[in-house]
């Protein structure tokens, strides 16, 4: 019987507590696969470890947990780790910027990145998912040389499923109501009903919803969106620098970047639960299921990918997930069939120019104060200068934004 070892950092934190009953009920890595978890936390999260190790073995999961280790103990919880899951990071204290919380942050993952390379498996996948995400996840890499960059990646699947959420509320409230010009259904839609979406670029308020190609299956047969919602200016993308934070019912990209905020200005704590969910799914596919030629998006290196993103940044992109049993396992590739439109690879191109700051803020930070990133990933090629056309369905490649980025070191921090 083969045993999966997998550390979840960050072990005793708010989407651990959702997450880990989702790995004990086999919901994440498959029934037939047995885990042994590690759970790893700071000294003062010491005593709420040992009561989340109670309550694991209070709640008499049936078969996929192996075992279960809470631990402040570094090297044990990544010892020969074939799946880590990293939770673990500084919180958003109030008044705190974004460059405040990235010290803090890039440091936690330089270490974890060590932890890594000395200690884990030389095949082991990392999901990253605390914020930044994104520039998390390439110092995290930077630090674990070893390991394959294809087995690095962040999570941007939350934001992805929050724009499935919206589009089939959306969608099933215009077949209910039997408004839709073209379109008779009984029967709700459901989330395996929608495809053709992504999130492209950064985990943050810059993050491009593209839903430019969004198709519902209606009664058998995939049909383009506006087929059920009509020509409505709730699907075109509102340009980032416009999201009002009011909660965006104006349109879909506005609502999905400002998703987290409502929830937390509601909840007073970050999303949770939807986030644990969106992590077992990431896992899922990228781990455990076999090929289905279903898009999803994940932040993954960049190298290679053919939208013309600079090489050696981490973004999120359109992917499939290959055959992750035997040698394959823990496969992806950027679904190049995906096209950009103009107004897409615009504003993705300010999202890049977004990591490509945090890249230059992260490295200078762990580098004491010096931007070249002696110790972080090769500096990146020029962006691709867009040629996409006017009709919206480019060539694929991204466009330098004409407005450029924002000075990001001063930003506040957005809720993610
Ligand atoms: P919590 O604050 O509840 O949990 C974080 C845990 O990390 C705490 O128990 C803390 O003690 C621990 N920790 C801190 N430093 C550590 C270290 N060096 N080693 C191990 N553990 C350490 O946060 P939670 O709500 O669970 O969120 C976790 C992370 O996910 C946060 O960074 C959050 O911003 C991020 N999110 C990312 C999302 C995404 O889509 N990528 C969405 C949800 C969430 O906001």
């Amino acid at each position: 019987m083969v045993v999966l070892q997998v550390v979840v950092t960050g072990g005793a934190g708010q989407i651990a507590y959702s997450l880990i009953p989702l790995i004990a009920r086999g919901l994440v890595f498959g029934p037939a696969t047995r885990v042994h978890l590690r759970l790893l936390d700071i000294p003062p999260a010491a005593q709420a470890l040992e009561a989340i190790v109670m309550e694991i073995q209070d709640s008499l999961f049936p078969t996929a947990l192996e075992g279960v280790l809470g631990t402040t103990d570094e090297v044990r919880a990544f010892e020969g780790a074939q799946v880590a899951i990293l939770l673990g990071g500084f919180p958003r204290k109030p008044g705190m910027e974004r460059g405040q919380l990235m010290a803090k942050n890039v440091g936690i993952m330089k270490r974890m990145g060590q932890l890594l390379e000395r200690h884990a498996s030389r095949d082991c996948k990392a999901l990253v998912v605390a914020n930044p995400a994104a520039t998390n996840c390439l110092v995290l890499a930077a630090n674990a040389p070893s390991l394959p960059r294809k087995n690095f990646s962040f999570l941007s699947r939350l934001d992805h499923e929050r724009m499935v959420g919206m589009l089939l509320e959306k969608a099933n409230s215009v077949l209910a109501a039997g408004t839709a010009s073209h379109a008779v259904r009984s029967e709700r839609l459901r989330p395996a009903d929608v495809r053709g979406l992504c999130i492209w670029g950064n985990h943050s308020d810059s993050q491009v919803p593209d839903a430019s190609s969004v198709e519902f299956c209606l009664n058998g047969n995939w049909v383009p969106a506006q087929t059920i919602l009509g020509d409505s200016p709730w699907l075109k993308l509102q340009d980032a620098n416009a999201v009002a934070g009011a909660g965006g019912g104006d349109y879909l990209s506005e609502a999905v970047r400002n998703r987290g905020a409502v929830i937390l200005a509601a909840r007073k704590l970050s999303s949770a639960m939807s986030a644990a969910n969106a992590t077992a799914a990431h896992l899922g596919d990228w781990l455990c299921s076999p090929p289905t030629g279903k898009t999803v998006s994940m932040g993954v290196f960049s190298d290679g990918n053919p939208f013309g993103v600079p090489e050696g940044l981490v973004c999120s992109f359109p992917v499939q997930c290959g055959d992750l049993s035997g040698a394959n396992r823990g496969g992806w590739n950027f679904d190049s069939d995906f096209r950009l439109t103009e107004d897409v690879s615009r504003q993705l191109a300010v999202s890049v120019a977004e990591l490509e700051e945090e890249r230059e803020m992260a490295f200078s930070i762990l580098n004491g104060g010096q931007s070249t990133p002696s110790e972080g990933p090769p500096s990146s090629a020029p962006v691709v200068v867009s040629t996409a056309t006017a009709n919206g369905t480019g060539n694929g490649t991204l466009g330098r934004a004409a407005n450029g980025a924002v000075n990001i070191s001063k930003k506040p921090i957005s809720s993610l």
